[in-house]
């Protein structure tokens, strides 16, 4: 782990300086662009940012390769799980960015081989960097975080949007109503990756998305690693950590509770 050390002091310490980067701009008019529709956002700062990792990882360790959510150092031709790779997701919560300047990350990730080294997922107008080096703990700035709390659905705050309420092509939307009867309250973000961290640092109980991509978790999958928290699928299955997904995240009697009691899905980890 020795070499991972210091790609953990590194990496945080760029994402440090991305994060203010992005702080100071904004006071500027941001060019904001739609991707696939008018919800889905991508502005220049989010391409700038990405650049500048990229940039910044060829120069020290051109043996690695990148994953990013903007695509700038498309390259496709290694096989994920024979090297180390950053995934990288610039800005997470690129609507929040836009619309309320607050509520978004930058999330960033190391892993060899497929399993996991590094997590950092830094809020920078919060000034919170939750980061993780795998073995030794998670923080968020200089606290320890701890093994989070056991709690059952009654006693949960579970981080969801608003796909329960319609129809969707990614889950039964209805298996949701009985939970969101039942469970304490609901939060959303707006960015997985500080949804992530808010389960890490306890002010979730759990967190539940249909439909994200390697670079939106890979970094909260490191941390919550660290922490005692069962991570799967929303059909209770293991996370293939390469490919587009659902996550459930949450402590050990939650993900349990939730999987038998509202979502029908036995587990399918073995
Ligand atoms: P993003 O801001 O980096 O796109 C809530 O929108 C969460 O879902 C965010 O973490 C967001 O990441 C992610 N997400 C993934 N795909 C999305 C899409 N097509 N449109 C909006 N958000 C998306
Ligand atoms: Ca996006
Ligand atoms: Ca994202
Ligand atoms: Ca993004």
């Amino acid at each position: 782990m020795e070499k991972f050390n210091e790609i953990y002091e590194t990496a945080i310490s760029w994402t440090k300086e991305a994060g203010k980067n992005i702080k100071e701009s904004l006071s500027e008019q941001l060019r904001v662009e739609y991707k696939t529709s008018e919800a889905d956002l991508v502005t220049e700062k989010d391409r700038e940012i990405e650049e500048f990792f990229i940039r910044k990882i060829k120069e020290r360790y051109p043996n690695h390769h990148i994953i990013g959510e903007e695509g700038m150092g498309e390259d496709t031709s290694f096989n994920p799980r024979e090297e180390i790779v950053w995934l990288i997701d610039p800005i997470d919560g690129t609507t929040s960015f836009v619309h309320q300047k607050e509520n978004f990350a930058i999330s960033v990730a190391v892993y060899e081989n497929g399993s996991p080294r590094v997590g950092i997922i830094y809020d920078p107008i919060r000034e919170e960097c939750y980061h993780a080096l795998h073995g030794y703990g998670a923080f968020k700035n200089k606290e320890r975080l701890k093994t989070v709390r056991e709690t059952t659905v009654k006693h949960s705050l579970l981080g969801i949007d608003s796909s329960w309420l319609v129809p969707n092509d990614q889950y039964d939307y209805r298996k949701f109503h009985s939970l969101i009867q039942d469970i304490r309250g609901t939060r959303v973000i707006g960015s997985a990756a500080l949804e992530m961290a808010a389960v890490a640092s306890g002010k979730l109980n759990g967190f539940i998305s249909l439909r994200l991509s390697p670079w939106d978790f890979a970094a909260g999958l490191v941390l919550l690693g660290e922490l005692g928290v069962k991570a799967t699928t929303i059909d209770n299955k293991p996370i293939n950590l390469f490919e587009k997904t659902s996550i459930c995240v949450g402590n050990q009697t939650f993900h349990r509770q939730l999987m038998q009691e509202y979502l029908g899905e036995e587990d399918k980890s073995k």
